[in-house]
């Protein structure tokens, strides 16, 4: 029986928006802007990704998207094109979508959430799609620009922030450094997640002792660690996989094709949720996701309406808000 990938009902909690943006869209903000594009050959080899040597080569394009991101239209676009798109255009009911305002140099933290709330109100009447958002500090800058950056999200407090992220190469930016700025985020009632997939796994238990993380992105080293698991499992700690974006072997050391992490978190009763992290990046979206996993680990639909499930009881959304996604 063919499962109809496409329409199974999806809540996505790791997406990045500068991950999001279309190549044809890149194209078209650059010339706006007269900024450099990445140096693709065209729209669609924008983001080759085989073309990328490791992690840091592949930030490096994305910061050039980072910078043709330069107007509040410019993030009502990005966003509306996220959440559409790559949202409900493949059943996505929900999304709490990364934002980096340290991706975009000299624009205010205001003009980028003004563009993100116009856009995330313009896709939710055309589509019906709900989102947040969660602001991500990037642990390549210094814990006092991190601090500053949780100081203007208390600063411009509204609804559509849920909470703060830590992205970025793990390697350069061990999660302790951020202490101050998950500490002050905590004390204003923001939730808060980290990235971490290449480790050390250590990161780990900084993520939750230190940072006061309920959720961590990707988090794969969580089964090599069996009194790390236990945790995880006593603790509830939700993990938000990506499938695609983690089988490429230099960012992740994996990229053999058979989610291995994945299908031991699910097999050990982890909290897992499914996502593309920088879809159009890396030549994935959220059907796609859902399709690798059913291709490499046999997953079913009730295992996949499961990751949905899990991520509607993980997301940040208030219970009456949950309730309607159910
Ligand atoms: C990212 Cl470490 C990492 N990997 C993929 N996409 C990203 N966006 C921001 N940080
Ligand atoms: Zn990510």
């Amino acid at each position: 029986m063919s499962i109809p990938f496409a329409t199974l009902p999806k809540v996505s909690l790791h997406c990045h928006l500068t991950g999001s943006v279309l190549p044809g869209t890149v194209l078209e903000l650059a010339r706006k802007h007269g900024v450099p594009a990445p140096d693709g050959r065209g729209a669609h080899d924008l983001y080759d990704i085989d073309s990328h040597e490791d992690l840091d080569e592949f930030l490096r394009v994305y910061d050039l998207v980072g910078r043709v991101m330069r107007d509040a239209d410019d993030f009502r676009r990005t966003t509306y094109e996220s959440l559409t798109t790559l949202g409900a255009e493949h059943g996505v009911l929900y999304r709490e979508i990364f934002v980096s305002p340290p991706s975009h140099p000299g624009v205010a933290y205001r003009t980028i959430l003004d563009g993100v709330r116009a856009g995330m109100r313009e896709a939710k009447a055309d589509t019906g799609i709900d989102s947040r958002i969660i602001m991500a500090i990037n642990r390549e800058d210094t814990p006092a620009a991190a601090f500053d950056l949780v100081e203007q999200v208390i600063a411009h407090r509204c609804d559509e922030v849920v909470g703060i992220g830590l992205d970025y190469a793990e390697i350069h930016g061990p999660p302790g450094l951020f202490h101050e700025a998950f500490a002050r985020a905590g004390r204003a009632g923001l939730r808060r997640t980290a990235h971490s997939e290449s480790g050390p796994p250590g990161n780990l238990a900084i993520l939750l002792d230190v940072l006061g993380c309920t959720r961590v992105d990707h988090g794969y080293h969580v089964v090599d660690d069996p009194d790390m698991t236990a945790r995880c499992l006593d603790a509830g700690i939700v993990f938000t996989c990506t499938p695609v974006s983690s089988d490429i072997g230099r960012y992740s050391g994996s990229g053999n094709g058979k989610h291995e992490k994945i299908a031991a978190m699910v097999e050990a009763g982890l909290r897992v949720t499914i996502d593309s992290d920088d879809p159009p990046m890396f030549g994935t979206d959220p059907t796609n996701d859902f399709r690798i996993l059913h291709e490499a680990l046999g997953y079913d639909t009730e295992q996949l309406l499961a990751f949905t499930r899990t991520a509607v009881d993980g997301c940040w959304l208030d219970e009456s808000d949950k309730a309607a996604l159910r």
